[in-house]
């Protein structure tokens, strides 16, 4: 599969209800930002990174898609996803620049064409391609009832609606405001009005600091909390070590990781219950999967977070052995061919060869932002 083209793209596709808030940033629309990748028999692989839609820095990624990436992608063989992988990752040039931020999140988007581009070549869906399905069913869990932008009584109302709509029998609910009552008092709420029969998991985006966590956690500790998501600031590996000694409640971390050395720092630290890793941060499929192996050999569950919108992740949780459930965020699902769709709480199997990643052709027409 000789490669040909390298094009990389900018949509930017609004959220749910116009903008949402978590505790550290405010958006309204989820940027796609990627590239298509075209080979001389005529294939086209898609692959993206998630953003939070801002031209500017989406632009960064693009170019260095376009101006790093491309000139080493094109003429060579696109099933050598570990090679190309390393080509691209480990280019002495572009390591010193990068191992995070920009390149990682390109490198993703061109990771995740690259499988996309070699599971439609098989003609089989990508969680056949990695080995087969070994799971009959994958849960989801909705994060888009939960947000901090809404109102204690929105937010009731969504939780309602969700589980007696939707058949969801788990939510995550957003935390992190200034007065951590405020929060215990939504959750407080949010426990009565589920029941103990719901799973409740929270997320508070890396804004509080260690004394803030461990005073909440105890406040939180007979709510029965699923997991706290990004507790603290991404990337304090002995606060989160700290704060797993002294709670109860796991901690579940990994959407602002890059690296799989990143991973390890918290996995080896035993900072981290649940492994967060996300295809579209970390350098794609490629470097999930060895995340995955890692947090396999500590015995931790992989609950891949939601970059992608779970497009893909759902193809690695049918997969997975050991993913307790999966993000329902439904903002970017219906710009593609396969959507990732959630059924009476479980996500559909994906059946469609590919990654799940390939746009619906009026998708261009509608989200596309120029490249310069
Ligand atoms: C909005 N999922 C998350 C969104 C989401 C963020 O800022 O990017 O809430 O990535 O934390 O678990
Ligand atoms: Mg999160």
């Amino acid at each position: 599969m000789r490669i040909t083209r390298v094009e990389p793209f900018i949509l930017h596709i609004p959220v749910t209800g116009g903008s949402i808030a978590d505790s550290t940033h405010r958006i309204s629309h989820w940027g796609v930002v990627g590239t298509k990748i075209v080979t001389e028999d005529g294939r086209e692989g898609y692959g993206f990174t998630g953003t939070h839609a801002d031209l500017a820095s989406d632009r960064l990624i693009t170019a260095c898609i376009r101006d790093c990436y491309a000139p080493l992608l094109v003429g060579e063989d696109a099933s050598e996803t570990s090679r190309l992988w390393t080509k691209l990752a480990r280019h002495p040039a572009l390591q010193w620049v990068g191992r995070a931020g920009i390149t990682q999140l390109a490198l993703a988007g061109v990771d995740v064409a690259l499988w996309d581009l070699n599971a439609k070549a098989a003609g089989v869906p990508l969680w056949h391609l990695l080995g087969g399905a070994q799971r009959d069913k994958v849960e989801a869990y909705n994060t888009d009832i939960g947000w901090l932008s809404l109102s204690k009584e929105a937010l009731l109302d969504g939780c309602r609606a969700a589980i007696e709509g939707e058949g969801f029998r788990r939510v995550k609910v957003k935390v992190g405001h200034a007065d951590l009552n405020v929060d215990i008092d939504r959750l407080e709420a949010v426990r009565r009005t589920v029941g103990s029969r719901v799973t409740v998991a929270i997320d508070g985006n890396g804004r509080w600091d260690l004394p803030t966590c461990l005073r909440f956690c105890a406040r939180a500790a007979p709510l029965d909390i699923f997991w706290f998501e990004e507790p603290l600031w991404y990337d304090d590996v002995a606060s989160h070590a700290a704060l797993a000694r002294a709670s109860s409640i796991p901690i579940a971390l990994g959407e602002q990781l890059y690296t799989l050395d990143a991973f390890n720092a918290f996995i080896t630290a035993g900072a981290v219950h649940y492994v967060q890793p996300d295809v579209t941060r970390l350098g794609g499929i490629t470097e999930v999967l060895q995340v995955a192996t890692v947090a396999l050999a500590h015995r931790l569950p992989v609950a891949p977070h939601a970059g992608d919108m779970s497009q893909v992740h759902v193809h690695l949780a049918y997969w997975l052995q050991n993913t307790p459930a999966l993000e329902y965020i439904p903002w970017i699902k219906d710009a593609f061919e396969e959507p990732a769709d959630v059924v009476d709480g479980f996500f559909k199997k994906p059946q469609r060869p590919g990654a799940g990643t390939t746009p619906k052709p009026e998708t261009f027409l509608r989200y596309a932002k120029p490249l310069a």
